[in-house]
């Protein structure tokens, strides 16, 4: 089971824990090989290095595009060490046994990020490392395959620990670790194309991610969990830069990405605030000013509010800050932040403070991914989108622009409150919110119930309902849901439309004197 490392071969773009690593392989007695860039680093540092070309006996190629796609690499690689006629093989084509493949890859995930042209993008896709580290980690049983300098010391420890060899336990792990590695750079390389080219059905890409960062604990503290970065590198959770406050949990992470998707709706040409708990919105509003959006949207439910999340879609500025300052929040996303305000916000250790350099594009293509068990579900992003031009009035009274305008409003609210999803909403502002109910006339009554609560802590006389609007987001499959927010106050309401039942609701709303638009798109939200 023990195979003695005698040779190395070292071909990496990430230099990083290099000459270390060599310096120990070379005190362990194993001779070190390397393509030209990594023998250059390893001769610096006083190292003596053979070049892959004494393997292979030809020169690197085209600009080193062919440099180790060779069999006297991938023999050396591959070859069983205990099969009399693969040692034959060997001998005959004077091939070297290769115990120890150290191998990191062209940083493609890296130059993409960078906003690389196209041409140097895919110049920067690796072929010939990723086939050693593969016949490495295939051939495991005798070779070890090394693709992170993060494990370069377990390697020399082993080596000491076994008289210059590593055990198969970790030889196993390590040959794991390689798969993982290349699938996760072809899952990259995938997406980039997807992306460059527009190209949205499932099949186009492979999913893949690579390990940002272990977290302490997953949705619950018994859950192990770990955050994987896509290399999509859009405005959001994943690219956002935090510039205050420790590292994000599991449900931060969840919940900030549905906060900023939100917010990120409402375009820049208004204000906008998404306050959220549990990946849903507990507050929505748009205003004149940031702090006039972050107001309005607290007051929908302040209650629910507290140790919240907060995305906003302009630049944070000092008047917003030092009213967020006065409530405990977990984290804020906004697309920047100003030096006054970074510096009023500051003074809360906690609080954490993400800034996205721009907005998600709603209508952005990519597909969403969810485990199921044995399985992923994927599908293309909801990124459709119907507004005010796109309703049509089913019912006698039409709507006037102020409720047209707040219908738009609540329904793309609505999008992103978990199903059954029911949104009302008055003068840019949410109300009332029900989510996740498993019938839709609980959302509603939830929803209303909500606004009662509100009414109360703001010291109101009447629910917020009373003349709002109501968005569902998906039909009413009865008429007792509609009644349920005629009853609230609603006068006009929003929903896609389609049930069988289409023209007992639309009776109940013309009976009410209530305005109603399909719009003929669902969006469901599980
Ligand atoms: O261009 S390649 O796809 N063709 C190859 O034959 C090849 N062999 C190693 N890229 C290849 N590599 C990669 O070169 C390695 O994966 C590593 O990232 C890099 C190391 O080159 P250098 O030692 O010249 O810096």
């Amino acid at each position: 089971e023990l195979v003695r490392v005698r040779r190395a071969l070292l071909s990496v773009s990430d230099k990083s824990g290099l000459v270390a690593f060599a310096q120990g392989l070379a005190a362990a007695g194993v001779e070190l090989v390397s393509t030209g860039g990594t023998r250059t680093a390893l001769e610096a540092a006083g190292l003596k290095v053979r070049d892959v070309s004494e393997l292979t006996a030809f020169p690197e190629i085209m600009d080193g595009r062919v440099k180790t796609l060779h069999p006297g690499v991938h023999g050396g690689l591959l070859g069983i060490r205990d099969d009399a006629e693969h040692q034959a093989a060997m001998a005959e084509h004077s091939i070297a046994e290769i115990d120890l493949a150290v191998v990191n890859l062209y940083p493609f995930e890296e130059t993409v990020a960078k906003g690389a042209d196209y041409a140097t993008s895919v110049e920067n896709i690796d072929i010939g490392g990723p086939a050693m580290i593969r016949a490495a980690a295939k051939n495991h049983a005798y070779v070890t395959v090394v693709t992170d300098p993060d494990d370069y010391d377990r390697v020399l420890e082993a080596l000491a620990a076994n008289d210059g060899s590593v055990p198969v336990a970790l030889r196993r792990e390590l040959a794991a670790l390689a798969f993982a590695r290349t699938a996760a750079y072809d899952a990259a390389v995938s997406g980039w194309f997807a992306g460059e080219l527009a190209l949205e059905a499932p099949r186009h890409r492979a999913f893949g991610g690579r390990l940002v960062e272990v977290m302490r604990y997953g949705e619950n503290p018994h859950q192990a969990a770990a955050f994987y970065a896509t290399g999509d590198k859009r405005p959001g959770v994943a690219s956002a830069q935090l510039l205050q406050g420790k590292q994000l949990s599991y449900n931060n992470i969840n919940d900030t990405d549905a906060a900023f998707e939100l917010v990120s709706e409402f375009g820049t040409e208004r204000a906008a605030c998404a306050i959220i708990k549990h990946a849903n919105p507990c507050g929505v509003a748009v205003g004149d000013s940031l702090v006039e959006a972050y107001r309005r949207a607290l007051e929908c439910d302040q209650t629910s509010a507290f140790g919240g999340i907060l995305a906003f879609n302009q630049v944070l500025d000092a008047n917003t800050a030092e009213e967020i300052v006065k409530l405990f929040t977990e984290v804020i996303i906004a697309p920047d932040a100003s030096e006054e305000a970074r510096q009023i916000l500051s003074a809360k250790k906690n609080l954490r403070l993400m800034i996205t350099g721009g907005l998600a594009d709603p209508l952005a293509p990519g597909l969403t991914v969810r485990t199921v068990a044995g399985g992923l579900l994927v599908q293309t992003r909801d990124n459709g989108h119907v507004g005010a031009q796109d309703f049509k009035v089913v019912t006698k009274r039409a709507p006037d622009a102020r409720e047209l305008s707040d219908l738009a409003f609540a329904f793309r609210v609505a999008k992103h409150v978990k199903s059954n999803a029911i949104v009302y909403a008055r003068d840019g502002a949410t109300v009332g919110i029900g989510a996740g109910q498993m019938s839709r006339v609980d959302s509603a009554r939830i929803a209303a119930r909500k606004a009662e609560d509100a009414a109360q802590v703001l010291g109101l006389e009447a629910p917020l309902t009373r003349g709002s609007v109501v968005a569902s987001d998906a039909f009413f499959p009865f008429a007792d849901g509609l009644l349920s927010a005629i009853e609230a106050g609603a006068t006009a309401v929003v929903q896609p439309g389609g049930s069988m039942r289409d023209q007992d609701v639309i009776d109940a709303a013309d009976e009410a004197g209530i305005a109603m638009v399909f719009t003929g798109m669902r969006h469901f939200r599980h």
